[in-house]
């Protein structure tokens, strides 16, 4: 399965999810389906995508958050399986897309190609769904299945290491950040609003 294939498929259920991804291919990849300004690409901070999608979730529990991780970048803060565990928001779906390699610097092997097992760390850690996926249309069915569900998943999908044509995405990280931010600010806002009016 090829992972870009997996995030067209998904790509409609983001459309009015906070998106939340590593660096690298992934991003590359996601940016090339389209951009949009509920998307937050995180350069740098590698493993921490799925700490800062945790945050986003506890603080804004009536928006759908989604965390697009890699095998490498999970591997290198699997305290976070823990962390997600132990407050379990149920607007957080966690894709892992395992490519057993550090394919955006030149893909050199990580553990999941000698044994190490993400979802079984991620149902150890207490993650209360954990669903694995090799196949494009079972992929499909899990996100849709966990968006529906409100209950904290994490989805381990094997994919080819195969990279982007291009990792060339027309967006610095700091105009990432500020209309991030903004599209977060004006969700917040409608969720007040709604509110509002319902309690009228
Ligand atoms: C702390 C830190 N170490 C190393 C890097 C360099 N780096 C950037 S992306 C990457 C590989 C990420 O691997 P993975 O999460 O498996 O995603 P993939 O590239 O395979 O899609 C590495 C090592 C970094 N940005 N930060």
């Amino acid at each position: 399965m090829l992972r870009i294939d997996a995030l067209q498929a998904i790509y409609p259920d983001l459309e009015d999810c906070i998106v939340v991804t590593i660096m690298g291919a992934v991003a590359a990849e996601l940016y090339s389906l389209g951009h949009r300004p509920n998307f937050f690409y995180l350069e740098h901070a590698m493993g921490l995508a799925s700490s800062m999608g945790l945050g986003i979730a506890l603080s804004m529990p009536e928006h759908q958050v989604v965390v697009l991780d890699g095998d490498g970048s999970l591997l290198m803060n699997l305290g976070t399986l823990s962390t997600m565990a132990r407050y379990k928001p149920g607007n957080l779906l966690h894709i892992v897309f395992d490519n057993e390699s550090l394919l955006s610097v030149g893909g050199f092997p990580t553990a999941t190609s000698s044994g190490t097992n993400l979802a079984d760390i991620a149902r150890a850690s207490g993650v209360p769904c954990v669903k694995e996926s090799g196949t494009i249309q079972s992929f499909q069915v899990s996100v849709s299945e966990a968006l529906k569900s409100k209950t904290l998943t994490t989805i381990v999908s094997k994919v080819e290491a195969i990279s982007p044509n291009s990792f060339h995405m027309d967006l610095t990280l700091l105009e990432n950040r500020f209309q991030f931010w903004r599209s977060l600010q004006v969700m917040r806002n409608q969720s007040k609003t709604r509110k509002t009016e319902r309690n009228k």
